[in-house]
């Protein structure tokens, strides 16, 4: 179901960046939502950690089409034009291994932490 895959993968999209437009300046609690960016054929920065909960945006601001695909397949980005966005939530603490399955050398890792407790520690 790529098609339908990639239409919720739209709507999370706007409910997130609009969510993070709004309570952007409300986030010093705890990383409710972390950006990414593809350029120059990487995911930069290569290596996020982040808590429980938290909505990744990776947008693609290279030239080239590029993807953001779970080497484990959770989760799974259409393939993205440039200024194209992909957002994804992690729920569950791990570590979860990407790359892009157009060029399998661009990687990245995402590490999902336990959260805190309510108001965490910085
Ligand atoms: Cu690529």
């Amino acid at each position: 179901m790529r098609i339908g895959f990639a239409h919720s993968a739209v709507a999370a999209c706007l409910l997130g960046c609009a969510a993070g437009v709004t309570l952007g300046a409300a986030f010093a609690d705890g990383d409710a939502a972390a950006v990414l960016k593809i350029d120059n054929f990487a995911f930069m920065p290569k290596s996020v950690t982040v808590k429980a909960g938290t909505t990744v945006t990776w947008t693609n601001q290279d030239d080239e089409t590029h993807t953001v695909t779970s080497i484990t397949k959770e989760f799974k980005s259409k393939p993205l034009s440039a200024g194209d966005k992909f957002t994804y939530t992690f729920t569950t603490p791990g570590t979860y291994k990407y790359f892009c399955s157009l060029h399998p050398f661009m990687t990245g890792t995402i590490v999902v932490e336990a959260p805190t407790g309510a108001g965490g520690t910085p």
